[in-house]
């Protein structure tokens, strides 16, 4: 069947997109005129409300990630807020060093949830990922995207913008979050 993939994030595509290899699923991106909006209190439940309200939209499956990365010593920020903390990937990333300033303390965790929908809009499978990790004081690396160059894990000696998109994908609050999704995902019916 038809997969709608729910995003208007391209560095997110490409990455579901690797993701979401078994051929019975024939991947569609969504059109960009259908946006909706992200009321939810959770990456859950805002991962929830984009499957459903484009797979209801266009009457086919529909997948939706919401993620965001979360600084402790900023109590949590930007977390459901990544994506609007700035206008460009770089000021993003200024922004959220210049908040941070010297702080020693660095560490940060990304959050990937992951909801499928089923054409009528019920959500059929919902997962989340974590990945734990350190703030840079400057970016480094030029992979990946969003909050890649400053997003540090410490197990890989890398950042985000440093890795082979492979090792990525394995270790990623995305790749953790499909890596219990997949499996799920083969054993449905439609
Ligand atoms: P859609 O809602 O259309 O999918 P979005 O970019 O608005 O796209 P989110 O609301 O989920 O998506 O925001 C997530 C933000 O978190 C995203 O814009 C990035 O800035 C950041 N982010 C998420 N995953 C990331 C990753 O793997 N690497 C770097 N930054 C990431």
């Amino acid at each position: 069947p038809k997969l709608i993939v729910a995003t208007g994030n391209p560095g997110k595509l490409h990455e579901m997109q690797a993701y979401l290899t078994d051929p019975a699923w024939e991947l569609t991106l969504k059109p960009e005129a259908l946006d909706i909006e992200e009321t939810g209190t959770t990456f859950i439940e805002n991962a929830e409300l984009k499957a459903s309200q484009v797979a209801k939209a266009l009457g086919h499956w529909s997948i939706a990630d919401d993620s965001g990365l979360e600084v402790t010593a900023l109590n949590g920020a930007p977390g459901l807020f990544s994506a609007r903390y700035g206008a460009t990937d770089h000021d993003r990333i200024a922004r959220l060093l210049r908040e941070l300033g010297d702080n020693p303390n660095r560490s940060a965790q990304f959050v990937c949830a992951i909801a499928l929908a089923r054409p009528d809009g019920t959500i059929v499978l919902q997962t989340q990922g974590i990945c734990p990790g350190e703030i840079l004081t400057a970016p480094s690396g030029s992979g990946g995207f969003g909050y890649d160059p400053i997003f540090y894990v410490p197990e890989q000696g890398m950042t985000y913008a440093e890795m082979s998109p492979d090792i990525k994908h394995k270790i990623s609050h995305r790749g953790r979050a499909f890596a219990k999704l997949l499996p799920q995902l083969k054993t449905l019916e439609f």
